[in-house]
């Protein structure tokens, strides 16, 4: 539908057509990246869930596949549900997922490649004795399901997990077994949290404490920290926390309890779900995809007839300066896409202006920022007012907020803000917040717009600085080298296509800030079905 065509990405994944939403089963194989994803292949809207099938040679440019997995036996017939690939030491390959049965109770089935020497993985053969697992007594029919990619254990034998609730209490049970199609549940949880509700969608990974590299899912020992994640239900929203896992007795203990899995960190404090990382054993890195969904009307969706995107896939690590958090940081691959590029050096933007930075074309942008403060002398730096993001760029305080205006039009009757906002406690704190205001993104009607933001670690010595990507419809924007994120899901009406523009601005009462940027134009990623009739 042309009517929606500039809402259309250039750079991110998206369906041709209809409905996405969880990534599944990411892997490197044969010199391939594969993506699955849940997917409706007959509408805009949530329902009929397959598996759709995309590889890459890049994680940047994506040829469609057929659909690997389709609802199609009785074990599945409502829908095969998110899941994970585990690629086992002797070359073969394992899927597990959850199917919704015919009577739409969940239950975990083992897929696994028709023909492990095709590169491309076309084809996938469900295992005939499936389901291999059932919801164990005590834990509902339908509040089972999303199992992770499998780990060993010293004792031989692989482990999975896999999210459930019991009364409001999220959980993550785990399993033993030696084949992938029968299984032993371990003793007690991983870990539980009281009132975070369903966990779907958990991963589990280690990260190595000092180190540029991703860990494969399997390694333990000295220097290493687990990381557990489950997208929240109730909220919506992807949680992680950092701690340590002991293989023994089947538990993992957060570093802080304080910012446990949904209660601390969000992977993405925007718009996001149902993430899944994979390591990378082509470039030993580990990689996070995230589901982006759509923030306007069903109604929009089946008009335009497509719905939702992936995140441009993220590599994360333990960020070691902090000792608190992870970094996410896009993959190198996307630097590819640079074209043209544009330098600022030290632009002073006066507390309370705006300036705009004349770089042409700004609706594929891959920007990098950084901010210094200069506090005027008239002001007296302490205790101002709202803290966090406040109620978007217009609320001012003393030290923010401050930041760049993307995808706005000339007249600034649109625009998104990203900015940090640093609050300034009476006692002395510094607490610095990195935020994303959609309030003013867009004048279609009927859009949920709103303000999203999260802390954000700034050490002594360090810049503000950020890096923000904007593709037509999507802004993710990542603070402090990616120790907060957030992705943006936003439907400008008048700054698009050449009437988009980038302004900085300076929000703040009592700073000044000196901006440095460096910005290049991206080039559009090719995303187009594999020419299958070719090979
Ligand atoms: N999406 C899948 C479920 C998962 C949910 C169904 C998360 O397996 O729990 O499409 O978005």
């Amino acid at each position: 539908n042309a009517m929606f065509s500039w809402q259309r990405t250039a750079f991110h994944f998206q369906p041709e057509r209809n409905w996405m939403n969880d990534p599944n089963g990411p892997m490197f194989y044969k010199g391939w990246y594969h993506l699955f994803y849940q997917y409706n292949p007959d509408s805009a809207v949530w329902g009929n869930i397959t598996w759709g099938h995309a590889v890459s040679i890049d994680l940047i440019h994506w040829l469609y596949l057929p659909l690997a997995m389709v609802p199609d036996r009785w074990f599945d017939a409502n829908g095969v549900w998110t899941g994970s690939s585990t690629i086992l030491p002797d070359g073969q390959i394992v899927i597990l997922y959850t199917g919704s049965t015919n009577e739409s109770v969940q239950v975990q089935n083992l897929a696994y490649p028709a023909n492990l020497s095709d590169p491309l993985l076309l084809h996938w053969v469900k295992y005939s004795g499936n389901p291999v697992l059932t919801a164990p007594p005590g834990i509902g029919s339908t509040d089972f399901r999303d199992p992770t990619t499998a780990w060993i254990g010293p004792d031989g034998l692989w482990r999975i997990t896999l999210g459930s609730k019991v009364n409001k209490t999220g959980i993550s049970i785990v399993y033993t077994t030696a084949n992938f199609i029968d299984y032993e549940l371990l003793e007690g949880v991983l870990h539980a949290v009281p009132g975070t509700g369903m966990w779907e969608c958990v991963d589990f990974y280690p990260v190595s404490i000092n180190g540029s590299k991703g860990l494969e899912t399997s390694a333990n020992g000295p220097g290493v920290k687990h990381v557990l994640k489950a997208s929240l239900d109730d909220k919506k929203m992807d949680y992680y926390a950092i701690g340590t896992y002991f293989v023994e007795n089947n538990t993992w203990i957060p570093d802080d309890p304080k910012i446990d899995v949904g209660i601390g960190l969000k992977y993405d404090y925007g718009r996001y779900y149902a993430s899944k990382t994979f390591y990378d054993q082509n470039k030993e890195r580990r990689i996070l995809l995230g589901w982006i969904n759509e923030t306007d009307t069903e109604t929009d969706d089946l008009e335009k007839g497509w719905s939702s995107l992936q995140t441009i896939p993220r590599v994360v690590l333990f960020d070691n300066a902090t000792g608190t958090n992870l970094l996410q940081w896009p993959v190198e691959e996307i630097e590819d896409l640079r074209l043209n590029t544009t330098e600022f050096s030290d632009v002073l933007v006066e507390a309370g202006t705006v300036v705009p930075l004349d770089i042409g074309t700004a609706t594929q942008l891959d920007i990098l920022v950084d901010f210094e403060i200069q506090v005027l002398e008239t002001e007296c730096v302490n205790g101002n007012g709202s803290v966090g993001c406040g109620d978007g760029a217009t609320d001012r305080s003393t030290l923010g907020p401050f930041g760049i205006l993307v995808l706005a039009d000339e007249t600034l009757s649109e625009l998104t803000p990203v900015y940090f906002r640093v609050s300034n406690s009476t006692d002395g704190d510094v607490t610095t917040y990195f935020c994303a205001d959609e309030t003013r993104s867009s004048k279609a009607p009927e859009v949920y717009k709103t303000v999203y933001g999260g802390q954000v670690p700034v050490l002594d010595g360090e810049t503000y600085s950020a890096r923000v990507l904007v593709d037509h419809s999507i802004v993710e924007s990542f603070a402090q080298g990616g120790r907060t994120v957030i992705a943006s899901r936003i439907y400008p009406t008048e700054a698009i296509y050449g009437a988009a523009r980038l302004f900085l601005f300076n929000n703040a009462t009592g700073v000044n800030v000196k901006a440095t940027l460096k910005i290049w134009e991206l080039n559009s990623a090719f995303i187009h079905p594999f020419p299958l009739d070719q090979i």
